[in-house]
């Protein structure tokens, strides 16, 4: 089979954000299109050429065709073999995995993560380095460079591959290797956690579970590791097959997204230990009875507990958290004697201090939890943690939380995210933020007076790399923020989102509702950024 050079012309706007290209199915399906990002891909990336690529998506609309193109894309530049992951699925932490063990040359992600699915909805596509993370800022603006040059991408004339049967073919001098998407990953977990401690857990009879997999790619994972590899209860797993579109639902685990799952964790019936994770498998919701767990918390609670988990029973050498994640893990860091990274939005910018052993456990405050065993925030490895530290402590989701703020404060948290807005408004209103941020320390806003405002840039302590732009961080007397931010995933307008945090040491105050508790502070917050004279909105779209 020769490979056939077809022409094509650049596209626009073809830059990776957060987490890889993300743009509406109609954008992905024009000829060329994904071919384009592709190739540009391939010919960023030499050592593909005789490589192995690691290759699965989270099962979205257009996952099957897009890996199909891409396969005969990859035949075509002379890759030697591609690991496809069984029905076109490998959520995102397993692809890490899978990339790392078989020591590829990296691996293509096909996702949009939390955002819903179907031929009106979004994908996405990312690539990952041998490493298996995601492509740092270097590489991903040379894979960008790139698309704004091609005039051609190769590729072969073949007929589909039959994605669903175990076993290797050939396509053209490549190899293609259909392989179990589950396995590899769940090895991995029994190597970490204390499988046998979670089933006395179950088989005590006493302990309630369920874990929603949201029609997203976890189901088949949740299912071989919590069902049949731990013992819990069948139907355990609920939503657990992966839909095209998810079953119309939007894949993010957090209180708006996962109602149902919430409300199963109320009152004295309710579940003692409920969680759910996105789209690809890489965001956690972590619920108990009456209680849910931030994920700023879930972070810093991980880190203080982590020597009574196997995996890291001889402690952690550092923790990292995206800039806008609470300051909860830098006081578990700082009892530990570790360094608690601060770096901005985004897993890419842990790849390298996970690499340098510099750090064990690292977060961001969406729902985005992970460590060295991988290179990329794992939803399905912070459950078992969590599961894991229930058995270990027997004690519930809510007691141990509530004895973390004891030792350490309470840092309240909300995020707010105002969706779909102008992109031309939303800049200015960060430009006007931008603008204010030289005369604020020193200045009052409300009660509280600020520290420090800065707009968020970071060097990477290994690389030297530099990253600018990454949000406005106003720190305040006690250890409270404010963070303004654009989101990079959206495919619609712009999403801004203002990150709340409001440090409270003394124990008798824990208890209050985290929005009553933080109304000041999201009052002088909007009045600030002046969002509602801006953009019209008075209230946040979904609030976390
Ligand atoms: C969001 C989150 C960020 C996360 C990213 C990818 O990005 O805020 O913390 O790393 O999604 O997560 P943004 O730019 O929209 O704020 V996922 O689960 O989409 O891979
Ligand atoms: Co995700």
């Amino acid at each position: 089979m020769d490979a056939k050079i077809i022409a094509t012309r650049p596209f626009d706007g073809q830059r990776p954000g957060t987490s890889g290209l993300r743009k509406k199915v109609k954008v992905f399906r024009q000829p060329g299109y994904l071919e384009n990002f592709v190739q540009a891909i391939f010919d960023t990336r030499a050592d593909l050429k005789g490589g192995v690529l690691v290759l699965g998506g989270d099962g979205r609309y257009y996952n099957r065709h897009a890996i199909q193109i891409i396969l005969r894309m990859a035949a075509a530049n002379g890759m030697s073999k591609v690991l496809v992951g069984q029905g076109g699925i490998l959520s995102t932490p397993a692809a890490s995995c899978v990339i790392r063990k078989y020591r590829t040359q990296g691996g293509i992600i096909l996702s949009a993560s939390h955002n819903p699915g179907g031929p009106d909805a979004d994908f996405g596509i990312k690539f990952n380095t041998p490493n298996g993370g995601p492509a740092p800022e270097t590489v991903t603006e040379a894979i960008y460079a790139r698309t704004g040059e091609l005039d051609s991408y190769r590729t072969l004339e073949a007929a589909d591959l039959d994605l669903d049967r175990l076993g290797e073919v050939k396509l053209g001098d490549m190899t293609v290797a259909i392989i179990d998407p589950v396995a590899d990953y769940a090895d991995l977990m029994e190597s970490l956690f204390d499988f046998t401690a979670m089933r006395r857990l179950f088989d005590s009879g006493a302990f309630k579970m369920r874990f929603d997999a949201m029609h997203a790619v976890t189901g088949p994972y949740a299912i071989e590791i919590l069902e049949n590899r731990i013992g819990a209860m069948p139907g355990t797993v609920m939503n657990g097959k992966p839909l095209e579109d998810f079953g119309k639902g939007h894949p993010d685990p957090n209180l708006a997204h996962a109602k149902e799952l919430v409300a199963m964790t109320k009152g004295a019936d309710g579940l003692d230990f409920a969680a759910a994770s996105d789209g690809d498998g890489d965001r956690n919701m972590i619920l108990g009875k009456d209680c849910f767990v931030t994920p700023s918390d879930s972070l810093a609670i991980l880190a203080a507990n982590a020597h009574l988990i196997p995996g890291y029973q001889d402690g952690i050498a550092g923790i990292a958290r995206s800039m806008p994640t609470s300051q909860a893990a830098d006081r578990v860091a700082e009892a530990l004697g570790i360094t608690c990274f601060e770096t901005p939005t985004g897993w890419k910018f842990f790849g390298n201090l996970l690499d340098a052993g510099r750090i064990t456990l690292c977060g961001e405050e969406s729902f985005g939890t992970g460590s060295d065993h991988v290179r990329e925030k794992d939803g399905l490895w912070a459950v078992l943690f969590w599961l894991n530290l229930l058995a270990a402590r027997k004690q519930p989701v809510a007691r141990i939380v509530r004895e973390h703020w004891h030792g350490f404060g309470r840092n309240y948290y909300t995020r707010h995210d105002y969706e779909a807005m102008d992109a031309q408004a939303a800049g200015d209103l960060m430009d006007h933020v931008r603008r204010l941020l030289p005369d604020l320390p020193g200045t009052k806003l409300g009660d509280y007076r600020v520290e420090y405002a800065d707009d968020f840039a970071y060097t990477d302590p290994i690389d030297g790399s530099r990253s600018g732009g990454q949000g406005l961080r106003i720190g305040l007397e006690g250890g409270s923020r404010i963070i303004y931010r654009l989101s990079g995933t959206g495919t619609q307008g712009a999403t801004l989102r203002v990150y709340l945090e409001f440090f409270e040491p003394d124990a008798a105050r824990h208890n209050w509702e985290t929005q009553a508790a933080m109304r000041p502070l999201i009052l002088v917050a909007r009045e600030l950024a002046q969002i509602e004279a801006r953009t019209g909105r008075t209230e946040p779209d979904v609030i976390t």
